[in-house]
């Protein structure tokens, strides 16, 4: 699998140097995206942001990924990693009823912040395999995702465990980022 991702990111985004920030609450699935796409090694932890930054390069690609929900007060430290962001993958365990509304509130929150009007949003619905999971258009719907006016947002049923999706919501992302350039 780790061969084919790296094909694929390879095609997909050229040479262009892009960020991208991975994002969800803690245990839906951000790690395990990452490392099913095996594009790099993790290269370092910022453990001055209250909860680990991972941050993985992959030739021009730069992800980071951390944990969001539940500390305002590290909210604002969040944000200076907003800035040139070209795009926040928005991972959601879709089978977690309870913690959507929660989600929904950070979503929206980076959705109005000034230095992400620009970037593209993708949101990844994972863990499809788990009986009781939401499908992608109920989620679409819990998140309210049709009120997001400024920026082009898409939604990825996907299985983190077996990799099933991820290409397709890849796929999107890089051709709307290779569109925007
Ligand atoms: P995080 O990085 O967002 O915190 P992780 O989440 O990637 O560490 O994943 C948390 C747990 O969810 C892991 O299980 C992982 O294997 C599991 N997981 C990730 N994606 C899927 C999926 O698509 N389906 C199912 N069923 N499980 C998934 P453990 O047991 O290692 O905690």
């Amino acid at each position: 699998m780790g061969g084919f991702f790296t094909k694929l990111f390879k095609g997909l985004f050229g040479d262009e140097n892009y960020r991208i920030l991975i994002l969800g609450l803690d245990g839906v699935g951000k790690t395990t995206i990452l490392y099913q796409m095996s594009i790099g090694e993790v290269v370092y932890t910022k453990p001055t942001i209250g909860s680990n930054v991972e941050e993985v390069k992959f030739n021009n690609l730069k992800f980071e990924c951390w944990d969001v929900g539940g500390q305002e007060s590290i909210r604002e430290s969040w944000s200076s990693y907003y800035v040139d962001t070209n795009a926040v993958v928005l991972v959601v365990d879709s089978s977690d009823h309870e913690r959507i509304d929660l989600i929904q509130n950070e979503l929206f929150s980076m959705a109005n912040h000034q230095d992400l009007k620009n970037a593209l949003f993708l949101v990844f619905a994972n863990k499809q395999d788990i009986n009781g999971a939401m499908n992608s258009s109920q989620l679409s719907k819990a998140l309210k995702l049709s009120s997001i006016k400024d920026q082009e947002w898409h939604i990825q049923s996907c299985c983190a465990l077996t990799g099933e999706g991820l290409k397709e919501g890849w796929t999107w992302l890089a051709n709307k980022l290779k569109k925007k350039k």
